[in-house]
């Protein structure tokens, strides 16, 4: 992390309507001004931002360039990414998980993943399929995992992020151990309706900084964060090699005739799950156009 960004004012924390904003003279609470709801923009935990005194209130009256942002979970100036993957209780989404691999990518950041509640349920598969893909992949219950996940994390800001209930709380406890984060058993989060961890907090650490973040089990690509059907390829890095190779230069690798993708799935070099998910997002992709996006 460069020196001059420490320094920074930075958005810690958002929750109804007020920022938490970090300064070298404390934590304030404050309000955007009304200019950014004006031009739709909404703060996001990771700004850096300017912020005023008005009449004993403090309020933002910047927001710096980000240098990326995500919607899901919504935070900005991200590093890294964690994505967390529990093998049972809740089982792995893989279409979520793999649109979360696809838009980290494609905003320059290769995700790492972490596997957790593998004494719960050693299932190989999961492992199998990231680590087949290129991703590094970290069992949570694995010797010196923790140690090996802390080494990751130094400088820069650190998410972690990924469906409710995965641990992603319970991993930064125990990283962490004064955080002293909630969590909360999957069957009473149900109960309740809502996620444990309410609003993404960025906290510090010797070396860098780290976001919990609050769950989510769904990621819209048509509309919220999209992807283009041109792009998919680009961002599954199992794929990505072998662009070119097809029969036809404009192969989707869906169902074409001389396919090297889907060669490589019928040989299991590439995961048929991970297969699956790009053509679900692409499937998706066909109804965008960029026409109709600013992204
Ligand atoms: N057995 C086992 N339980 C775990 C593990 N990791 C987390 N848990 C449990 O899973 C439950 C959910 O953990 P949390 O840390 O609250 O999950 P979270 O991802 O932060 O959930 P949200 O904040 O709702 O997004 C808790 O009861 C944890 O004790 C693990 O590796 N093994
Ligand atoms: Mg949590
Ligand atoms: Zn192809």
């Amino acid at each position: 992390m460069e020196k001059s960004i420490i320094n920074k004012n930075i958005i810690i924390k958002g929750i109804g309507g007020f920022y938490y904003v970090k300064t070298a003279d404390g934590i304030f609470e404050t309000k955007p001004k009304g200019i950014f709801r004006n031009i739709n923009i909404k703060p996001l935990a990771g700004d850096f931002v300017e912020i005023e005194e008005v009449n004993g209130d403090y309020v933002i009256t910047e927001i710096h360039k980000r240098k990326n942002s995500f919607l899901r979970p919504p935070i900005a100036n991200v590093d890294k990414v964690f994505i967390v993957i529990s093998t049972v209780e809740p089982p792995p989404n893989y279409t979520v998980i793999d649109k979360m691999t696809a838009i980290c990518i494609k905003k320059g950041i290769v995700p790492d993943i972490i596997i957790t509640k593998t004494d719960l349920l050693k299932d190989d598969g999961v492992f199998g399929i990231y680590e087949k893909s290129g991703f590094s992949v970290t069992d949570i219950n694995g010797e010196n995992a923790y140690k090996e996940i802390i080494a990751m994390m130094k400088g820069g800001l650190s998410v972690f992020a990924g469906n409710t209930g995965v641990g992603k709380s319970t991993v930064l406890n125990r990283l962490f151990s004064h955080l002293n984060l909630e969590t909360a058993k999957i069957s009473r989060k149900l109960g309740r309706g809502r996620h444990t961890t309410r609003a993404v907090e960025i906290y510090d650490f010797e070396g860098g900084s780290v976001a919990d973040t609050p769950g989510f089990s769904y990621i819209d690509t048509e509309r919220e964060q999209p992807l283009y059907d041109d792009e998919i390829e680009h961002l599954f890095p199992e794929i990505s090699p072998h662009i070119g190779k097809c029969r036809f230069n404009d192969c989707s690798h869906t169902s074409e005739i001389g396919c090297a993708v889907i060669e490589k799935v019928k040989s299991k070099e590439i995961s048929e799950s991970r297969y699956k998910s790009y053509c679900d997002i692409r499937k998706e992709a066909e109804g965008i156009s960029r026409w109709e996006q600013n992204d």
